[in-house]
Order: structure tokens, then C-alpha cells, then sequence
């Protein structure tokens, strides 16, 4: 890996030198996940969030085929409004690369970056998981793959709501991926803090999320891990609620003929109109809170 290919924003050069606990972000969620101009005021504010929580942030990008670990304002602010930005995942990553293309990193591409960039902690809204009906379509995100081989802590909010959760969580029982639930015994589902399923694992302070990340590497077992920390309950949208929405925004999808990388940004945009807006609100809220509990954990890893 070349100095050229790999880019440190100031802020992250300086935290590396001094030897500061550092949050990787990710660009999918900018460029797919929520409309500008809300998308780079969001991202702006998660980067807040982690520098109060006492870390350094680092969101993850590729610029004219060159990985950025951590982004200047007018890059954020130029990536927040640009067209034809490729969403990468581990497939398509080095391509984009080969081609000097822009591109947003999903969970995938962004723990692949994280770890060349030696950062273990990384704060997200929610994975990709197993996508209903997945037993005919065969969609699964990558992002469990990535989950099981490459050695970055992930926190979300569970995986997005819009996914089958039961299947998600056996494929990552499967995989060997540790799913932790943060201060209560379900698996959160996004919008809403419960989803019915007892998570296989629970903690309640990022102290013990830190040492359970160390013993993995102590151990010399491969992989990540995934906590799911419940969305603020001032902010969630109760499943009787969200439930009927996500419903109607799968059928439209499915009437559309809706595939591959398209799916979960059409059905955010959806579920976004047919809330009016409050699945947004939500959404930052949650990923503001998964900030500020990356950043406790890579406090605590040090
Ligand atoms: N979290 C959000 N919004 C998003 C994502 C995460 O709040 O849009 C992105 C992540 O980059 C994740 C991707 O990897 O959604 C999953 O996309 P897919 O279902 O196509 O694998």
C-alpha cells in the first residue's frame, strides 16, 4: 500500500502520530443512505459525537481512486452532493481504485479500509444483513462475510429493519461473528429498540466490548465483531408502528422490480416518505448514539 493510495486527513495524520483512539466511519450512508443536505449535516454531527466522546474521527472514502481515511470539510461537503458515486463493497473495491473513481464504502469496504489503516473500532447506523425472501434471491449483504474475516469492532443499531433479522443472525452464528447486545437482551431493530430476538451475547459497558475485542486478537481468532446498541428510546419508532411502513415499502420494491445494490436505498427512501420524515430523524438519532459508543470502546482499546 502505497502513501498515494491511502490518504489521511490531517486530523487523522495528527491522531495517529500522538497515538489517540480513532472511530472509522463509513460514505455509503452519505451517498445512498439519507438526502442531501441532511446526509452532510449528519455527518458532520457523528463527527462531533466522536471527537466529544474523546476520539479522533476517520470517515472512509474513496476520491479519484484513492482511499481517504478521514475527510477534509469540502471533500465531505463535495461527497454529500456527488452523482454517480459507485457504493462499494469488498467486490468492487479495488476496481474503483483501478479506475480512479469516486465511491462510498458500505460496512464491507469500510472495515477492509479501517483495517489498513489500523483502526479497530467502527461506528455505523446498521449493516446489510440476509434481505427477506433471500431464500429464492440468494441476497445477503457482504457485510457478514466481512464481519467474519476482517478484525474491526462495528456498532450499529442492529441490523436494518427492512432485512429478515432471524435469518441475519444465524448466518452470522454461522460465520463465527460475535453479536453483542448493548444493555439489554434483544437485538435491537433499527428504528426500534426491540425485535423479539434474544441477542446470543449482551454487555453493558464498552470496558467489556474493548476486552472481548482484545482477547479475540489475543486469541488469534479472525474477524470481527458486531455490538447492536439500541436507538435512544426518545427517538425510536416502535415496531406496531415501523412494521406496516417497511411492509408497504417491500412490496413497491418487489412491484418495481427493485434488485441488487438498489434495494436498501429505495426502500430507506420510501419508508423516509411514508413517514414523513421521521425515519430520518431516527436514523441520525441512532447513529449519533452509535458514535458516541465506538468512541467510548476505542477509548478504552488503548
Ligand atoms: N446504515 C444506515 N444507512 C445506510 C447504511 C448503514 O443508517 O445506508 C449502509 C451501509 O453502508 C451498509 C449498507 O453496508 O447500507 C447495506 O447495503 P446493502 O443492504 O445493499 O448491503
Amino acid at each position: 500500500m502505497t502513501n498515494d493510495t491511502l490518504i489521511y486527513s490531517k486530523e487523522v495524520a495528527q491522531a495517529r502520530a500522538q497515538g489517540r483512539p480513532i472511530v472509522a466511519l463509513e460514505s455509503t450512508i452519505i451517498t445512498h443512505g439519507m438526502p442531501f443536505p441532511q446526509n452532510v449535516e449528519t455527518a458532520r454531527t457523528v463527527e462531533d459525537d466522536v471527537r466529544e466522546g474523546g476520539a479522533v474521527p476517520a470517515t472512509i472514502a474513496i476520491l479519484k481512486g484513492r482511499i481517504h481515511i478521514g475527510l477534509e470539510p469540502e471533500e465531505l461537503d463535495a461527497l454529500g452532493q456527488a452523482q454517480d458515486v459507485m457504493k462499494l463493497s469488498r467486490a468492487d473495491l479495488a476496481a474503483c481504485l483501478a479506475l480512479g473513481r469516486d465511491g462510498a464504502t458500505t460496512v464491507a469496504a469500510t472495515m477492509i479500509c479501517a483495517e489498513m489503516a489500523g483502526i479497530s473500532v467502527f461506528a455505523t447506523g446498521g449493516i446489510g444483513g440476509v434481505h427477506r425472501g433471500a431464500e429464492t434471491s440468494f441476497d445477503i449483504s457482504a457485510d457478514l462475510h466481512e464481519l467474519a474475516q476482517t478484525p474491526v469492532t462495528v456498532v450499529g443499531a442492529g441490523a436494518k429493519a427492512i432485512l429478515d433479522l432471524p435469518k441475519t443472525v444465524e448466518v452470522l452464528e454461522t460465520l463465527g461473528v460475535p453479536v453483542i447486545a448493548y444493555g439489554q437482551d434483544q437485538i435491537p431493530a433499527f428504528w426500534s429498540r426491540e425485535s423479539g430476538l434474544t441477542a446470543p451475547l449482551r454487555m453493558d459497558s464498552a470496558a467489556q466490548i474493548a476486552a472481548s475485542h482484545k482477547m479475540r486478537v489475543q486469541l488469534g481468532l479472525r474477524g470481527g465483531q458486531l455490538v447492536t446498541n439500541p436507538i435512544p428510546a426518545d427517538a425510536e419508532i416502535p415496531r406496531a408502528e415501523i412494521v406496516p411502513v417497511i411492509e408497504e415499502a417491500l412490496a413497491a420494491a418487489a412491484a418495481q422490480n427493485i434488485s441488487a445494490k438498489e434495494v436498501t436505498p429505495f426502500l430507506l427512501a420510501r419508508i423516509f416518505e411514508q413517514t414523513e420524515g421521521r425515519s430520518l430523524d431516527a436514523n441520525i438519532a441512532l447513529v449519533r448514539n452509535n458514535a458516541r459508543l465506538a468512541a467510548q470502546i476505542a477509548a478504552a482499546l488503548l
